[in-house]
């Protein structure tokens, strides 16, 4: 047998990153059937997510919008790729550094996979399964390149692509499978009747106008933000919720026992701090759980605890101020969104909603832990990184309709204004220079919530400037000062430039 490999340093190139690309697949599918979120890709975006500096992350989020994980997923694939090439380039000289490449990976993959929160020892077996298969099928292709056989090699690449497609298609199928056992369950919960039903906005709560958003907005088109690149997918049977820290005794929830609590349900308007002025990062629904405040007085809170730091079951943590808990606000834990149990996308089985704070210092989706303890002693996740411990949410109001185009005589301008728990008392809108004129406002039930708006306006033919301001319920204009949303929200009017024709 001649001991040369005769392949040249692009087949070995392109061997490497086949053999990588095979060993990342095979890995998925290991973690799809295990625990998702161990994924190798799944734990090196989170862990990328975790570790690089609130600039670059904003850069990257303003020139990519929600495009950011999927976008990072498919970086961090290349990347491997191209590290299998670097391998395959290395082994053609030396096996030893070859394997040393791979290693490399694997424990790369394994660091992450141990450092992330909530995940044990056992997710970082993908990412060494991974790079293993990867090493073994350069192995496989350095001795067949040695017997000199050009069908083994290219045997080698057909097979190792064949076996990482497979293991693709597999994952895509256990990827479905794991999560079809949690929306089963999700399926088969049955919501008990609220013990205090909501408010009812009224019948002027929607002008049920086109293009205008309605008051409920329904699960499948809720905004969702939060940090998982794989959502938590949590087995209610195994869930539970712990209070602890400075309270008097710690107490521990299932969900059969919140079920069986008072349940109270609330219309409550949800936004995140990084809505941009006029963004889509808004959204309202009907709450079902129980009362945070009387889940935690339970336990007995120390009166110095003036944080209250949620955690989810994936690490990530919310810190909100415990007296806003406590004033009278319907903060709680819901289990259901607009009549039915949460979904996994936002939060299932339970989150937090806390009126008045945006979703960074309040909504934590997927909770499994409420710790009493003091905004001196811990920051939460996103104020680690540049944001703000909590203040108001900032009122803002949106032009929904027309938004670029419109036919010339009466056309209805019509959108919605939040300034949650304090409320809208007033819209108003300025066509070009013109005067403020008063909108119409819908019926609502309490400060919670958004509240449409509604104004005819005689359209000329032409380009025209809309701009929409609000005012909150304690009579305090939005401001037309222009702040982006770091650290604690942005402000501005809305405006929008329509062509009447
Ligand atoms: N576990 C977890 N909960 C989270 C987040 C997150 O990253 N992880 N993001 C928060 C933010 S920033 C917002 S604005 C709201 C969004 O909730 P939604 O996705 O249901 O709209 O969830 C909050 N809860
Ligand atoms: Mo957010």
């Amino acid at each position: 047998m001649n001991t040369t490999h005769p392949a040249s340093a692009r087949a070995w190139a392109l061997a490497g990153s086949v053999a990588a690309l095979a060993g990342l697949a095979v890995g998925h599918l290991a973690a799809a059937f295990a625990a998702p979120r161990s994924a190798p890709l799944s734990v090196l975006a989170d862990a990328v997510i975790a570790v690089v500096p609130l600039e670059v992350s904003h850069w990257f989020i303003d020139l990519v919008g929600t495009a950011d994980k999927p976008l990072l997923i498919a970086g961090l694939a290349i990347g491997v790729a191209v590290a299998g090439a670097v391998a395959g380039l290395a082994w053609r000289r030396s096996p030893q550094v070859g394997l040393a490449v791979f290693a490399a990976l694997g424990v790369i993959g394994a660091a992450a996979a141990v450092s992330r929160p909530g995940l044990g020892a056992a997710a970082a077996i993908p990412s060494i399964l991974a790079a293993g298969l990867a090493a073994l099928a350069l192995t496989w292709w350095d001795v067949q390149g040695r017997k000199r056989t050009v069908t083994g090699r290219r045997g080698f690449l057909g097979l190792t692509a064949a076996l990482g497609a497979a293991a693709v298609a597999g994952s895509w199928w256990a990827s479905r499978l794991g999560p079809a056992a949690i929306e089963a369950d999700r399926d088969a919960l049955v919501l008990p009747e609220p013990d205090v039903p909501a408010v009812e906005p009224g019948p002027g709560a929607d002008f049920e106008q086109a293009g205008l958003s309605s008051y409920w907005t329904p699960n499948r088109d809720f905004y969702r933000i939060d940090t998982a690149i794989t959502v938590p997918r949590i087995d209610v049977d195994d869930w539970s919720l712990r209070v602890h820290g400075m309270v008097d005794r710690e107490r521990t929830y299932t969900m059969e026992e919140l079920l069986g609590r008072e349940l109270i349900e609330r219309d409550i308007t949800l936004c995140c701090v990084s809505n941009q002025v006029g963004g889509e990062l808004v959204g309202n629904a009907r709450w079902l759980g129980v009362s945070l405040a009387e889940l935690l007085a339970e336990a007995g809170v120390d009166p110095a605890a003036d944080q209250l730091v949620s955690r989810s079951s994936d690490g990530w943590t919310a810190g909100s101020p415990t007296d806003l808990v406590f004033d009278g606000r319907d903060a709680m834990i819901a289990l259901g969104m607009n009549g039915a149990p949460l979904p996994v996308d936002h939060g299932w089985p339970a989150r937090l909603v806390i009126p008045g704070l945006y979703g960074y210092v309040s909504a934590t989706k997927w909770v499994t832990e409420l710790e009493l303890t003091t905004f001196d002693a811990y920051d939460a996740y996103w104020i680690t990184r540049g944001w703000s411990t909590p203040r108001p949410i900032k009122t803002q109001s949106r032009i929904d309709t027309p938004r670029s185009k419109a036919d010339s005589g009466t056309v209805v301008v019509a959108g919605v204004a939040w300034a949650q728990h304090r409320g809208i008392s007033a819209v108003e809108l300025r066509v070009d220079n013109g005067d403020w004129r008063e909108c119409a406002l819908s019926d609502v039930a309490t400060g919670d919530t958004w509240r449409q708006w509604l104004v005819e306006w005689e359209a000329e033919p032409g380009e025209h400037t809309l701009t929409v301001r609000a005012t909150d319920g304690e009579g305090i204009p939005q401001t037309s000062e222009v702040q982006g949303v770091v650290p604690d929200g942005a402000t501005g009017l809305h405006s929008v430039t329509v062509t009447v024709s």
